[in-house]
């Protein structure tokens, strides 16, 4: 497998440049089929397998490790995963508000919430977003059968408007669309933000970090595109007495319908830690995915050519064998 890393530079203590040397790592992988079909009247059988450009690097936090793995794969998925591992911070254990992980020894109940900043830019600059989810139709003259359900969809049109919460129970996802390109069925060209769905903060919204984390409170906020306005909780997080940040720049409640915008997706893990997370903690996962949706025609990965055979589940030419148990 080829690799490649890329060095990075970042602010030191001073303020100075210090470069991290093979910071980023650039591979490609497999990830298991693709598209798979057997036609057992025909005899034919067709499979692809998926491959992934992996492009990663870890962070160490204090006692905590974070990778971040964007996977870009060829069906046109993008997907983020947060990779949280290393050491969970502990105390004297003090009961109902941790895990005993040693004898005497507590993990706090905490959580880790992120904010990814989406400079969107589908087939264009100017994009607006649409909220989807399912919706249940009552049993009436065109539902006898009360088994339809419909796809609603409501345009979030300005800044105020769209600081909005996850819904799993109604598949919500958000559609980024832009209005001046078309796909052959005439809709407008989309990628769909799917989110995880994960509680969002749980401290009390009279608490200090409720109000200068408000970002953390919703799982999507969109603004107008403003290269001032790059971190979810302003310049200076730890010394403010809140309001910075999202909540200041949406309450100008800018027209997000067909403009240049940034989405902002709150994501992470409500970590309630495990025996087994000590003491040193195995990888959980966190993230999201970017999906097309009539971004384009048809499958496109039709062209993906079938691999050597080898794998198992592979393609393999010759007439059909039903599978052999192994
Ligand atoms: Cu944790």
């Amino acid at each position: 497998m080829t690799r490649r890393y890329f060095d990075a530079t970042v602010a030191g203590d001073l303020g100075e440049p210090r470069t991290i040397r093979n910071a980023v790592c650039m591979h490609e992988e497999d990830y298991g089929v693709l598209w798979k079909h057997s036609d057992m009247f025909a005899g034919s059988h067709e499979t692809r397998r998926q491959r992934r450009l992996v492009i990663s690097f870890f962070t160490t936090i204090g006692n905590y490790d974070y990778g971040f793995y964007w996977y870009l794969y060829l069906d046109g998925t993008i997907q983020l995963e947060a990779k949280a591992t290393g050491i969970t911070f502990t105390s004297a254990y003090a009961g109902d508000y941790a895990t005993e992980v040693a004898p005497g020894l507590g993990a706090p109940y905490h959580q880790h919430l992120f904010s990814a900043r989406l400079d969107m830019c589908v087939d264009g600059i100017r994009n607006a977003v649409d909220e989807v989810e399912a919706r249940r139709l009552p049993v009436s003259a065109e539902n006898p059968y009360g088994n339809v359900f419909r796809q609603s969809r409501v345009r979030l049109s300005t800044e105020s408007g769209a600081a909005r919460l996850a819904d799993n129970g109604r598949a919500r996802a958000w559609h980024i669309v832009n209005l001046e390109s078309r796909n052959r069925f005439g809709h407008n060209v989309a990628y769909a933000l799917y989110p995880e769905g994960q509680p969002v903060l749980l401290a009390d919204e009279s608490s200090s970090i409720h109000r200068r984390a408000a970002f953390a409170t919703k799982h999507l906020w969109v603004t107008r595109y403003d290269p001032e306005q790059r971190y979810p909780a302003g310049d200076l997080v730890n010394q403010h007495p809140g309001g910075a940040g999202l909540p200041a720049w949406t309450a100008a409640d800018r027209s997000i319908d067909g403009e240049d915008i940034v989405l902002w997706h709150t994501f992470g893990l409500t970590h309630f830690p495990r025996p087994e997370d000590w003491p040193v903690m195995p990888v959980d996962y966190a993230g999201f995915t970017l999906k097309p949706v009539g971004f384009f025609d048809r499958n496109p990965t039709l062209d993906v050519p079938p691999s050597a055979s080898g794998h198992c589940h592979g393609g393999v030419d010759g007439p059909y064998e039903p599978p052999r148990v192994r």
